[in-house]
């Protein structure tokens, strides 16, 4: 799984991808314009792997993870150079735009004045007409295929969704706000809109704004601005990137003093996930406490094909108990079998969040 940070130049992009990442990528307050997408892995907390890992003291415990990607920003009105972007991010999962809310002389901000409304007004803006430019050459070409005769290259299904994107996108609306079906969106997957990607606004604030009236007031204009499959937060980048260059210990002791109970980053990395609608199953044993991520609604065979190949052809049944059941009988797979809370589901079982799997199989 792959989030794109995307927004104007200067919102502190890179400052939150260092934070994530604990990469130190360079961030300067000149434009980056042009240079490779740079990648980094993320660890999604988990209080769940945490308890696991107490329990049954593993050798080594393993997070899920999601791939965050950084590159240059949107230029409001440069199409050439948004398409360049897009080249670099069109594969990601889901976007996570970097806003900026924090006023210094000392960092340009290149629409003039920092505007946070603007700018995600702006850069939505931008995603929609890089996504309109795309349904009308693809439109285009569809059209001088039928002009040909050539059928093979037409698809009808496909046609209908273009014209339907396109009437959204003349209307200014993000793909995202628009209902389609699973037979629509695999017509038009190959044009990979950013539009239609679930997104994550973050408002990168000013220390002394974090909780201050006018951040919520800001989260509150975004949540009604965004509408489908997004979410809002906020947080202050440059905190986030000094923190995480911090032990654990260190880290805990400097947001007590804050008053801050979880980092702002923690809260970003769970609600991706949950944008992205992933769900995790946990292995548990001495070896290895470890969470793998599957896509909600996955059935107990595909899921053990995460682990192995072998797993889902032989598949038996998975052996199942939810982490809660699991915590309530003190951490016990013997008091959760004799509560019968311990589950034995089918190849055809859809996988919850937190269950805790063994996998019985032939191979
Ligand atoms: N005062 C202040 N400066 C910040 C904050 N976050 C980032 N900056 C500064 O803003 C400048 C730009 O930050 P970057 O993280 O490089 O921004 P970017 O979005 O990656 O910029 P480009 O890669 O050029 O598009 C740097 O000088 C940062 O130190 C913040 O919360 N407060
Ligand atoms: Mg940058």
């Amino acid at each position: 799984m792959k989030i794109a940070i995307i927004g104007f130049s200067n919102s502190g992009k890179t400052t939150i991808f260092n934070a994530l990442t604990g990469l130190g990528l360079p961030t300067s307050s000149y434009p980056s314009t042009s240079g490779e997408a740079r990648q980094g892995v993320v660890n999604v907390p988990d209080e769940r792997i945490d308890k696991l890992s107490l329990i049954f003291k593993p050798a080594k415990t393993t997070f899920a993870a999601v791939d965050y990607v950084d590159y240059i920003g949107f230029t409001k009105g440069d199409t050439k150079q948004n398409a360049k972007v897009h080249a670099h991010i069109k594969d990601a999962d889901a976007l996570l735009q970097v806003v900026r809310a924090f006023e210094d002389p000392a960092v340009p901000h290149p629409l003039g004045e920092t505007d946070p409304m603007r700018d995600l007004r702006s850069l939505e803006a931008e995603l929609v007409i890089g996504d309109l430019v795309l349904v009308e050459k693809r439109l285009e070409s569809i059209e001088e295929s039928i002009k040909k005769g050539r059928k093979e290259k037409v698809s009808e299904a496909e046609k209908a969704v273009l014209v339907k994107c396109r009437e959204a996108l003349e209307a200014e609306k993000p793909l995202r706000e628009i209902q389609f079906s699973p037979e629509e969106l695999k017509a038009v997957r190959h044009l990979e809109f950013l539009s239609i990607k679930p997104q994550v606004v973050v408002f990168n604030v000013a220390e002394e704004m974090l909780s201050d009236k006018k951040t919520d007031e800001l989260l509150a204009a975004a949540r009604e601005l965004l509408k489908g499959n997004a979410a809002a937060l906020s947080m202050s980048g440059k905190i986030e990137m000094e923190l995480a260059q911090l032990s654990p210990e260190e880290q805990q002791a400097f947001l007590s003093d804050l008053g801050i109970e979880e980092p702002a980053l923690r809260r970003l990395i769970k609600v991706s996930y949950g944008l992205l609608k992933l769900i995790s199953f946990f292995t548990a044993g001495e070896d290895e406490v470890k969470a793998w991520t599957i896509k909600e609604g996955t059935t107990a065979s595909k899921a053990a094909g995460k682990i192995h190949s072998d797993i889902e052809k032989g598949f038996i049944r998975a052996e199942t108990v939810s982490y809660d059941d699991f915590i309530k009988c003190g951490g016990s797979m013997a008091e959760a079998r004799k509560l019968g809370l311990f589950r034995l589901e089918g190849r055809d079982y859809p996988v919850k969040d937190g269950d805790i799997i063994n996998f019985r199989f032939n191979v």
